[in-house]
């Protein structure tokens, strides 16, 4: 099937999305779009990557774009069978879309990290707030993500694919040394997660920031 994902290479969506794809091991075509800065792109109906184009039509919204991926592309099933674990999956994918985005990539990666790294001073105001409010998300996931996906299978979830991108922007931030302590089964489970070669092929190149903060 002829796949082509138009993405920008520093969102945090889109590498759900190129991770999804790399876990199924299935080839696409890659078009570059800086959704920030190209005002030509309006093939999505809000200017917003990712985007995949299938024969079908084009997909947006990651959480249906690696849903499709998984079922209709071949490769390991990123889904449990069971009607229980499918919905635990299904729990994480939302909850980090609702609850994980904010405040994980916005505001403690997005000040935190980017802004530094574009040159800027980032609010400290703003990255507290933002690591005020992680701890509730990461009790969650203290629970529910360790036994998702990779326990027992070896294989990346759907779950591990969402959640585990949004947790990497937010210890970008040098604010963020010391997030997941505090939390040693979600740390157990990313430290695995991080060391999946589909992680590793995909994972942005976003070199640490050299900066000390007390
Ligand atoms: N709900 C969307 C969110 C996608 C999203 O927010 N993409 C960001 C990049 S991470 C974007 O394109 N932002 C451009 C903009 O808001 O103008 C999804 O799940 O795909």
């Amino acid at each position: 099937m002829k796949l082509t994902l138009h993405a920008y290479c520093h969102s945090v969506y889109c590498w759900i999305a190129r991770l999804a794809l790399a876990a199924k091991g299935v080839a696409f075509e890659y078009v570059e779009i800086n959704p920030f800065t190209d005002k030509s792109w309006t093939r999505h109906p809000f200017g917003k990557v990712p985007l995949l184009e299938t024969p079908k039509g084009d997909l947006f919204e990651t959480a249906a774009l690696t849903r499709f991926v998984d079922e209709a592309l071949p490769g390991p099933a990123l889904m449990p069978e069971a009607p229980f674990e499918r919905a635990r999956v299904h729990q994480i994918v939302s909850l980090m879309d609702a609850e994980g985005c904010r405040p994980l990539v916005h505001p403690i990666a997005a000040e935190g990290y980017f802004r530094r790294r574009a040159g800027g001073r980032p609010d400290p105001a703003t990255v507290e707030a933002g690591l005020a409010a992680a701890p509730r998300l990461l009790e969650v996931l203290e629970t529910l993500l360790p036994r998702q996906g990779l326990a027992g299978t070896g294989q990346l979830s759907l779950a591990d694919i969402h959640a585990a991108p949004m947790i990497d922007y937010a210890l970008l931030a040098p604010e963020s040394a010391g997030l997941l302590a505090p939390y040693p089964a979600l740390a157990d489970w990313f430290a695995t997660v991080s060391t999946h070669d589909a992680f590793k092929a995909t994972r942005p190149d976003l070199p640490p920031l050299d900066v000390a903060v007390s």
